[in-house]
C-alpha cells in the first residue's frame, strides 16, 4: 500500500542520512576513518580495478543490521555481502532491499565526488522505492513508484519545458557511460568499439552523440539522467545494486529504462522493433531522461525515448555477463 511504501522510504532515507557521516569521514579520511589503515582499498576477487574499502563494509553492515531488525521477513542483496559470499544471490518476489553502500568506490578512493549510498527496494522484482544519497555533493534523491522523484525535496527533472528540450536524435544528446572494471582484452575492445561508433560522425556509420561523459558510477549517472543533466546513459556490466534505486529515479521523473541489449521480436520488421524493458538482474541498462512531447503531438516524448534507445542499440555491441 502507499502508506507502507512511504514507511519504507522514510526508513531508507533515515538510514542513508545516518551512515552519511561515516561516508564523509571515509571520503575525507577524518573522524572514525582518520588515517585508518583499515581504510586501504583492497581489490575484490583479485581484480585491481574493482576495489572495496572498510567504509563499504561498515556502511553495508550497518544498513543491513538495521533493516533486518525492522523487516525480518524481507530479503537482502548487497554488493559487499554478495562479493563475500562468492557472487551468488537468489531473487524472489518478496520485498528485497538492494544496497550499494558506496557506489563509485573507485571515485571514493580517489576523492572524486561522484559517489554515494544507493538503497533500493524491489517488490515482485520491480523497483518500488529508491534512495540515493550523494553526501559529497549534498544531494539526496528519493523516489517511490507512482509518486514521482525528487532531489532534496525538489521534483525531477529540475528543468521543465520549454527549458527542457526535446532531442529527436542522439546527435542532440549528452550521454553517460562507464568503462567498468572488467579489463579483459575482449571486453575492452568491444567497449571501445562501441564508444567509437557512438561518437563517430554519421558519414562513417556512427551515431555522432553530442558528447560523452564517464563519471565513474552508475547511481550518479542515473540520478543525473533523472535530473536532466544528461539525456541518456548506457552500460553493460553494473549490478542490480548499482542501479536499482537509480532506475526508479529515472522512471519516476518521466524517463524510461530499457534492457541494455537487443530488441523484442527479431522476427518483426526493423522499423517496428522496440527496446526490451529493463531486467534488474541482467547487468545491462539504458536510461533516457524525460522528453517533453513535441507541440501538438501527445505521446511523442515517449516515442522519442524509444527512438533514442534504438539509435544507441544500433551502434553498441552487447556484452553478456553472468548474473
Ligand atoms: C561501479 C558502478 C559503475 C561500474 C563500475 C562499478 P561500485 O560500482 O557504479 O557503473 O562501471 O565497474 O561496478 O563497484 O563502485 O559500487
Amino acid at each position: 500500500s502507499d502508506s507502507e511504501l512511504q514507511e519504507y522510504l522514510a526508513t531508507a532515507v533515515q538510514l542513508a542520512k545516518d551512515v552519511g557521516q561515516a561516508f564523509k569521514d571515509g571520503f575525507h579520511r577524518t573522524g572514525q576513518f582518520a588515517a585508518n589503515s583499515a581504510f586501504a582499498a583492497e581489490d575484490k576477487l583479485g581484480n585491481e580495478a574493482d576495489c572495496v574499502t572498510a567504509v563499504d563494509k561498515y556502511i553495508e553492515k550497518t544498513i543491513f543490521t538495521r533493516l533486518r531488525a525492522i523487516y525480518p521477513t524481507h530479503q537482502f542483496v548487497g554488493e559487499e555481502t554478495t562479493a563475500e559470499q562468492g557472487n551468488g544471490y537468489k531473487v524472489t518476489d518478496a520485498p528485497t532491499w538492494i544496497v550499494d553502500p558506496v557506489d563509485g568506490t573507485n571515485n571514493f578512493v580517489h576523492h572524486f565526488p561522484f559517489t554515494g549510498i544507493s538503497i533500493g527496494l524491489a517488490i515482485n522484482k520491480q523497483p518500488a522505492v529508491g534512495v540515493l544519497y550523494l553526501p559529497i555533493l549534498d544531494e539526496l534523491y528519493t523516489a517511490v513508484v507512482g509518486q514521482g522523484a525528487f532531489v532534496n525535496g525538489q521534483r525531477l527533472p529540475l528543468l521543465q519545458k520549454p527549458a527542457l528540450t526535446t532531442p529527436t536524435s542522439l546527435t542532440q544528446c549528452a550521454m553517460l557511460t562507464e568503462h567498468g572494471s572488467d579489463r579483459s582484452e575482449q571486453t575492452m575492445k568491444s567497449r571501445m568499439g562501441s564508444l567509437t561508433r557512438l561518437l563517430l560522425d554519421k558519414e562513417h556509420g556512427g551515431a555522432c552523440v553530442q558528447n560523452l561523459r564517464l563519471i565513474g558510477a552508475a547511481a550518479p549517472d542515473l540520478a543525473f539522467v533523472a535530473k536532466g543533466s544528461a539525456e541518456i546513459y548506457w552500460e553493460c556490466g553494473p549490478h542490480a545494486w548499482d542501479f536499482a534505486a537509480g532506475a526508479l529515479l529515472v522512471t519516476e521523473s518521466g524517463g524510461a529504462v530499457f534492457d541494455g541489449a537487443g530488441f523484442w521480436g527479431s522476427d518483426v520488421p526493423e522499423s517496428e522493433r522496440v527496446p526490451k524493458p529493463l531486467d534488474l538482474w541482467k547487468r545491462k541498462i539504458i536510461a533516457v531522461r524525460h522528453i517533453p512531447d513535441l507541440d501538438g503531438q501527445p505521446g511523442s516524448g515517449k516515442e522519442l525515448q524509444r527512438k533514442l534507445a534504438k539509435e544507441l542499440l544500433d551502434v553498441v555491441e552487447d556484452i553478456d555477463y553472468p548474473a
